[in-house]
C-alpha cells in the first residue's frame, strides 16, 4: 500500500472546462504527446519523482479527446511514474487498439518483457535529459536500451533542452532507431527563427530519421495566451518556430496535446485554445492532415486504415 502524497507545490491542475475549438480537426487525428497520471490510489506514483501531481486518469484523458474531436493516442510514459508502466498501459489497453505506448525501461529488461510491452501497444522508449525531471541515465545504458528495442521496430522519444543539443547531437546520431523529439526540441522562442540555435536543430532533423512533435507552445511560450489582434492566435512568439518545422519537414511532424500538462505553475492551457493553435503552425489542408492523420498513422498504426 502506498502513502498518498500532496501535490508539488505551486502544482496547476489541468483545464476542467476546456473551450470548444474553432478549428475542427480532421477525422482520425491524433493526439501523439499525452500523458496519464495515476490515479494516485490505484497506480501510485514512483519513490524516485521529482514532482507529485494532481491524479489525471484514462477516463478524464479520453473525455478530453472526445470533446476535442482526437480519435487516437500516444501515451507517453510521465516521470512521476518511473519505469513502472502499469498507468500508461491500462491507458492504452483501455483504448482498444487505439492508443499506442511510449515506456520508460532499464537496460535490463527481459526480452519476454519487452515483448509484452510490444504486445500490449508499446512502440517507443522515452530519454529524458531534463534535470529537473529525472537523474538520467548513462549515455551507456541508454544506448543499451535503443540497441534492444530496435529489432521490435520501436523509436526512440528524446527530450532535451536546445542548449545540450551541441553535446548530446553525436549520441543521438549513434542510435539504431529513428528518433523523434518532444516539443520541437525546447528553443528559446525569444531567440530569432533563423538564428544559429534553431539552424542547428533544423540541420539535426533534416540529416537523420528524426520526426518532431511541434507540441508545447504553452510550455515555450514568453508572450502567452493572450488573443493577438482579436484572433485567436494564442502563444504567438511560438508559431514562427512551429510553422517553420512543419514547412521544412511535412511529413516528419506529430502533434499532440501534452495533457496533463506536467510542471506548469504560470498558467495551465485551455486545450481547445491548444488545438486552435494548428491553424496557424500547419497552414494548409494537407500539411495539417499530414500534422494529424498520416504521419502519426504511418510512425504508430502503419498498414491500419484510419
Ligand atoms: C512533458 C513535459 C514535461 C514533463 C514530463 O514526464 C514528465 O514528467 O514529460 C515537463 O515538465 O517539461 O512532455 O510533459
Amino acid at each position: 500500500m502506498s502513502t498518498r502524497s500532496p501535490k508539488s507545490p505551486g502544482w496547476l491542475d489541468w483545464y476542467r472546462d476546456p473551450s470548444v475549438p474553432a478549428f475542427r480537426l480532421p477525422a482520425g487525428s491524433v493526439d501523439s504527446h499525452c500523458h496519464v497520471f495515476g490515479p494516485q490510489a490505484e497506480f501510485p506514483f514512483a519513490a524516485e519523482r521529482k514532482y507529485t501531481p494532481c491524479d489525471a486518469g484514462r477516463d478524464e484523458l479520453a473525455s478530453l479527446h472526445a470533446h476535442l474531436g482526437v480519435s487516437r493516442a500516444v501515451v507517453v510514459q510521465a516521470t512521476c511514474h518511473g519505469a513502472d508502466n502499469t498507468a500508461m498501459l491500462d491507458a492504452v489497453r483501455a483504448a482498444g487498439g487505439r492508443a499506442r505506448g511510449i515506456a520508460t525501461v532499464r537496460p535490463d529488461i527481459s526480452d519476454a518483457d519487452l515483448r509484452a510491452l510490444d504486445a500490449a501497444g508499446v512502440r517507443g522508449v522515452r530519454f529524458n535529459f531534463l534535470r529537473r525531471l529525472v537523474d538520467t541515465s548513462s549515455l551507456e545504458d541508454l544506448a543499451t536500451i535503443a540497441g534492444r528495442i530496435a529489432p521490435l521496430g520501436w523509436h526512440v522519444v528524446l527530450y532535451f533542452e536546445s542548449a545540450d543539443l551541441p553535446g548530446l547531437e553525436g549520441f543521438f546520431r549513434s542510435l539504431p532507431t529513428p528518433l523523434v523529439v518532444d516539443h520541437m526540441g525546447r528553443p528559446d522562442v525569444s531567440l530569432p527563427v533563423d538564428g544559429p540555435q534553431f539552424s542547428r536543430f533544423l540541420r539535426f532533423v533534416g540529416s537523420h530519421d528524426v520526426w518532431v512533435k511541434v507540441t508545447c507552445p504553452e510550455r515555450l511560450s514568453l508572450t502567452g495566451p493572450a488573443a493577438l489582434d482579436g484572433e485567436r492566435s494564442a502563444y504567438a512568439d511560438v508559431v514562427p518556430f512551429g510553422r517553420r518545422v512543419v514547412q521544412e519537414f511535412p511529413d516528419r511532424v506529430l502533434w499532440g496535446t501534452d495533457w496533463p500538462h506536467p510542471n506548469l505553475t504560470g498558467h495551465m492551457p485551455d486545450d481547445g485554445l491548444l488545438v486552435d493553435h494548428i491553424p496557424h503552425i500547419a497552414v494548409t489542408p494537407e500539411q495539417r492532415r499530414r500534422l494529424l492523420v498520416d504521419n502519426p498513422m504511418s510512425l504508430y498504426w502503419p498498414g491500419e486504415d484510419v
